[in-house]
């Protein structure tokens, strides 16, 4: 049997095959079949002692040719196909496409929401106080006319870090602390975390408040009324209607709650001949809490009551969030779902 033959015959042979191969595992497969370790190159050189002596070295030589022939042969067609399949990924780049854009985080809605309620104050001259969540007896209490024994420290069940150390029940801390190191006249409004214990579904332990105070000669209940009407309209729209009913809180007296006509119904009760949800009917809903500062807490932050007067009011982010853009569930605020915060991005 003529070695040379077998030899030679190789190249034509992994010529045919790379063409038709077209892919790389195809091209692997060739390989292994004629360069392998038990490839057919291989097999010839294994019957090398079949020839004579004298005639093995030309037989070397020529198989290392053939080998290198091969190897060339094999590379040629590898960079022909990794160069077509390029070729094809650039065809099909459309440099003009989108890219995959990123993730990109945005503002809490609540804190969207006390952004917006506190810009609305600014535009009316508010300045805006941050400060504290670890408030001490006297700013949270003391202060605001909540004397220790005072029965109106049940009204709220409080977080106790230390005896006379607690997470601030209210804002109001804020403002208390402002009258101490301010002199009137003065117009501040305090966003920021509250805390109370109590968890149900309509309660979470932490939840965010913005309160508003102004301070100054003759500041009255017409003052109070006409900033909490332009405050509402701002956020809830024009068409809004405003009411006050008599209340109760320890820092002011007289104290009023306020209802905005109702975001829903539009003050109706009900719409498509049904009961509106969201003011079961009578058409209002309650917003906040206010009223004319109590002459004690002047007394508390060394101002003097015949001198001046002021208003406050506090109310609920969270609440004001759910009316302004109809969410159902207190909730949804709390666990963070993305599907959920990112329609507000
Ligand atoms: C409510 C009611 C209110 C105040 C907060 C206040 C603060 C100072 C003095 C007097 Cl420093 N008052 N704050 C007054 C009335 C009501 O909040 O329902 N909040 C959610």
């Amino acid at each position: 049997m003529d070695l040379v033959k077998e030899l030679e015959g190789l190249i034509p042979e992994l010529e045919e095959g790379l063409n038709q191969s077209s892919d790389l595992q195809g091209l692997e497969a060739l390989r292994v079949d004629f360069l392998g370790r038990k490839g057919r190159l291989a097999k010839i050189m294994a019957r090398l002692p079949e020839l004579p002596a004298a005639e093995r070295p030309q037989l070397g030589q020529l198989a290392n040719t053939v080998k290198q022939r091969l190897t060339e042969l094999f590379d040629a067609r590898k960079n022909a196909l990794d160069a077509a399949r390029e070729a094809a990924l650039v065809a099909r780049f459309d440099a003009g496409m989108p890219g995959n854009m990123p993730w990109k985080g945005s503002l809490h809605v609540v804190t969207q929401v006390m952004e917006e309620l506190c810009a609305t104050f600014r535009t009316l001259g508010y300045d805006v106080v941050s400060g504290p969540e670890v408030e001490t007896d006297f700013y949270n209490f003391e202060a605001l006319n909540l004397p220790a024994d005072h029965p109106a420290r049940d009204m709220q069940d409080t977080l106790y870090i230390q005896d006379k150390i607690v997470l601030r029940t209210h804002t109001s801390p804020m403002q208390a602390r402002t009258m101490l190191s301010r002199k009137p006249p003065l117009a501040v409004v305090a966003p920021g975390r509250v805390y109370r214990r109590d968890s149900d579904l309509t309660h979470t332990p932490m939840f965010h408040q913005v309160e508003g105070l102004m301070v100054d000669k003759h500041v009255s209940m017409a003052d109070l009324r006409g900033t909490l009407t332009a405050f509402m309209r701002a956020v809830f729209g024009p068409q809004t209607r405003v009411r006050f009913r008599p209340s109760f809180f320890p820092f002011t007296e007289p104290s009023a709650e306020v209802d905005i006509s109702c975001v829903m119904c539009g003050g109706k009760g009900h719409a498509h001949g049904e009961t509106c949800r969201v003011c079961k009917g009578t058409g209002w809903v309650e917003i906040l809490g206010c009223g004319m500062v109590d002459p004690n807490v002047f007394v508390h932050v060394g101002y003097d009551p015949e001198e001046v007067t002021g208003f406050a009011f506090g109310l609920g982010v969270e609440r004001i969030a759910m009316l302004k853009y109809g969410i159902g569930d207190l909730r949804m605020f709390f666990e963070n779902d993305v599907r959920f915060l990112a329609q507000f991005a």
